[in-house]
């Protein structure tokens, strides 16, 4: 049984559970391996079929382990390294990051199909509509009040964690369509795009060959 972990991802230009799952795992601190399996060919799918039940990804196989979804690796990963935190200590402040986690996982479907993941893109004057507006909002709103209640510099305290990891995406739609941002939002936003974790991933997403076009498939 290898014991390195390995996580299989797809498009890290497109795909914000990939990036989700990824960041999830390296503040887990967890040692992981990374498999690219393309979206969208026959070829890929069968691949993913024979490492998980899902062709989803991301998807973590640690230790004969196979875990998908995102809150669920996110939930493996703070049972499997506790130290580092993913979820806040006080059962109160885990009950909210969980909350606002799975705000993110199962909402903003306006955010999302309007303003797609594309580190490598730049929409400047980009036009948001009403219903993406309010997931904005809402975002903002979350951030905001985790920044006041838990003092930042991340939405649950000093190390980022599930929370950043999960909203990690959202920064990269508001620089890529010129999503104007104040205050204490805009400064995460901004620390977050700074980590070195999501330099390093956009590096390589820069470096992604372009043949991925429209898909369509939910990021
Ligand atoms: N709820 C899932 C969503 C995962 C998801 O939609 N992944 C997309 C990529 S971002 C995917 O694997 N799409 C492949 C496909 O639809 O073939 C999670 O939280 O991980």
């Amino acid at each position: 049984m290898p014991n390195k972990a390995t996580l299989t991802i797809n498009s890290r230009n497109y795909s914000s559970w990939s990036l989700r799952g990824w960041l999830l795992a390296r503040f887990s601190g967890l040692p992981f391996d990374t498999l690219v399996v393309p979206a969208g060919d026959a070829a890929s799918r069968k691949e993913l079929l024979l490492l998980s039940p899902s062709i989803l990804v991301p998807c973590l196989r640690h230790q004969g382990v196979t875990v998908w979804d995102t809150l669920a690796i996110g939930e493996y990963l703070h049972e499997v390294r506790p130290q580092a935190g993913l979820l806040p200590h006080d059962r109160a402040s885990r009950a909210h990051c969980r909350a606002i986690c799975g705000e993110m996982h199962s909402g903003f479907g306006s955010l999302r199909a309007a303003l797609p993941m594309n580190l490598k893109g730049d929409s400047p004057g980009f036009r948001v509509w009403e219903r993406a507006q309010a997931d904005i909002d809402r975002i903002v709103e979350i951030w905001q009040e985790c920044l006041a209640r838990y003092g930042g510099p991340w939405l649950f305290g000093d190390e980022p964690g599930m929370a950043d990891a999960m909203y990690a995406p959202v920064a990269t739609r508001f620089l890529t369509y010129h999503v104007g941002l104040d205050g204490a939002s805009g400064g995460y936003a901004s620390r977050l795009l700074a980590l070195p974790e999501m330099v390093e991933w956009k590096q390589a997403a820069l470096e992604e060959p372009a043949e991925i076009e429209e898909l369509d498939m939910e990021f």
